[in-house]
């Protein structure tokens, strides 16, 4: 068979920027999932066409058009893009599966344009799609997401295709790794909420560690764990087994509960070079995995500030995430706190967000169910600097009001400056000039919708919930991204989502082993 596996980033870029930003960024956001199933579809003897999207060029181009089947992956902010690819595959007369955090999000949704749409995934699922096992119009999952990732070495291709430039890595080229899924903590707003940590094997990890450390010395390598070394000591132990002269670098999300100071000499000799623990909130919700109890969000600043410069001494590079807007906020107090952390922590980079209801979360059950979620908004805006919620104790005008105010100092050349005077490093450098543009350009975006909110009544009432009728701000803006993809998906398919997952619940249940798709739904 001949088989595409493509993994969209982005919409096509249309600005100078955008080319930059997008090679430099998207192009090592690569997921470890679309590698292994290209993979495992090669070691089945199919012939597979591999292409990661990141917005350069044309998506349609990076596969060939005479394709039998084609799996796409995507997050929820590409999937109308992943929507009109469907739709342009079907026509063509190609099978077509949706895989990745979207499809995992929203599946019935993903129905609507997919002819299988994948939750979990693992070797055994692949082939059973290629063997054609799966009725048309299934939803379908593997009993628990795999457990064996295909090791470096053989996942080469993929690699060099996605993060290297005519095969050879260049400075900005990052390989992904993954040594554990799913975590132990249970965020709201997570879609591994309720996904059990587990380890993945030590003797393969060793294997690709020995491997990188021959063949491609000095590359970083990134781990996409969703919380890196839960199982410290053994996970350290198989990083300190390459010598230390002949370790590659490292980066990793991970909490503060891991990140004990005893530790960091150790992740320090084992050469990490970028750390993502994130504080999330200043409220004493997610405290949890910050290891500091539930204490008054002042305190928590001075303890954040203090955590992240004992880390600094150790891990050049460090970044952080904190969400505005969560149901317990309130008032301008963690916009506030945030511009203190930012002036007393230059060095660590923050990315600001707004909460997003991703399906399968249980924050998304609890909008739902409250009427909450802006359901006409496309899933193109899906993304900082959108609101797709109505807030617990914000209106939309103060909320955007903060973050503006907020944005003026994180996206500030003063504020630049003294991440410059902390990071001597050339990638650290590049990195926060990087993030900084584009803190400034959602900055810009948020003056926008502010302006929008102040001067345009109907605008005001949409994001109030009072209309469902979207504004022409955001129809303009989705046509502008789509581009001549609007003529695959109408702006008119995308203000409509079917937000049920009932499928996608009961296949989950299922016990371990029984075929998963074409099951009657009762
Ligand atoms: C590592 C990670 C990253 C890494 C790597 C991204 C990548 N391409 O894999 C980085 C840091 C680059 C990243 C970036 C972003 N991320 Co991220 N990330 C994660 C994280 C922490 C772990 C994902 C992971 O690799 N898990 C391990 C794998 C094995 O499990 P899995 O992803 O659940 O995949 C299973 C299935 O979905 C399926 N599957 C996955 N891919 C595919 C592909 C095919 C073809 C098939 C058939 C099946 C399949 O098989 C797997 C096993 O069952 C999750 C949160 C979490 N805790 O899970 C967020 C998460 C995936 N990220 C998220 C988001 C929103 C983003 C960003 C958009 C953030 C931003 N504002 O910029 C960017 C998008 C980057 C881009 N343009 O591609 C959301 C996605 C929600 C959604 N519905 O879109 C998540 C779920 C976090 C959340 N909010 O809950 N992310
Ligand atoms: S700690 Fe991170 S990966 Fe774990 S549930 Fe919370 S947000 Fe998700």
């Amino acid at each position: 068979m001949r088989i595409g596996v493509l993994e969209l980033q982005s919409y096509p870029a249309r600005a100078a920027w955008e080319y930059i930003e997008y090679f430099f960024t998207n192009k090592q956001y690569v997921s470890v999932t679309t590698q292994s199933v290209s993979f495992w579809c090669r070691q089945l003897g199919h012939q597979v066409f591999y292409a990661t999207y990141s917005g350069v060029g044309d998506p349609i181009a990076v596969l060939p058009a005479d394709l039998d089947l084609v799996f796409i992956a995507a997050h929820t902010m590409t999937a109308p893009l992943a929507y009109a690819l469907c739709v342009l595959y079907r026509r063509r007369g190609t099978r077509t599966v949706l895989g990745g955090p979207h499809a995992k999000s929203y599946p019935q949704d993903s129905l609507r344009y997919a002819d299988l749409v994948v939750l979990e995934c693992d070797q055994a699922l692949v082939e059973d799609i290629l063997h054609e096992r799966f009725d048309p119009g299934s939803i379908i999952s593997s009993p628990e997401p795999y457990r064996q990732v295909p090791l470096v070495v053989e996942r080469l291709p993929e690699i060099k295709k996605s993060s290297f430039v005519a095969g050879r890595p260049h400075p900005g080229s990052f390989i992904p790794l993954i040594s554990s899924m799913g975590c132990p903590y249970t965020c709201n707003f997570c879609s591994d909420w309720d996904n059990p940590y587990q380890p993945l094997s030590n003797e393969r990890l060793l294997a690709d560690l020995e491997f990188v450390s021959a063949n491609y010395p000095a590359v970083p390598l990134v781990f996409h764990d969703p919380n890196f070394a839960v199982r410290f000591d053994e996970v350290m132990s198989i990083l300190e087994s390459v010598p230390p002269e002949k370790r590659n670098p490292y980066g990793v999300q991970s909490t503060f509960t891991i990140l004990r100071p005893d530790r960091l000499e150790r992740l320090r000799d084992t050469r990490c070079i970028f750390l993502l623990p994130s504080i999330e909130s200043w409220t004493a919700e997610y405290s949890n995995k910050l290891g500091v109890g539930k204490i008054e969000a002042r305190e928590k600043l001075t303890r954040m500030v203090e955590k992240f410069r004992t880390l600094k001494e150790y891990v050049p590079y460090l970044g952080t995430n904190l969400i505005f807007g969560l149901d317990h906020d309130s008032g301008p107090d963690s916009f506030e706190l945030t511009k203190e952390f930012l002036v007393q922590a230059p060095f660590v980079y923050p990315t600001l967000h707004i909460p997003i209801p991703f399906g399968g979360t249980p924050l998304f059950s609890t909008l739902l169910e409250q009427g909450r979620i802006l359901e006409s908004m496309p899933f193109t805006f899906y993304r900082i600097p959108y609101m797709t919620i109505i807030f617990n104790h914000y209106d939309p005008l103060t909320f955007m009001e903060h973050m503006v105010d907020l944005f003026a100092v994180a996206s500030s050349n003063q504020l630049l400056r003294e991440r410059f005077a902390h990071d001597k490093q050339i990638l650290a450098r590049g990195t926060n000039l990087m993030r900084t543009i584009t803190t400034k350009r959602r900055y810009k975006v948020f003056l926008e919708i502010l302006d929008l909110l102040k001067s345009d009544p109907q605008f005001l009432a949409f994001h109030q919930g009072v209309t469902e009728q979207l504004p022409d701000y955001y129809a303009w803006q989705y046509e502008r991204l789509m581009g001549k993809f609007t003529e695959l998906l109408p702006l008119a398919e995308s203000v409509w989502h079917d937000f049920d997952r009932g499928q996608a619940t009961l296949i989950r249940e299922l016990p371990i082993d029984v075929s998963l798709a074409g099951e009657p739904v009762p």
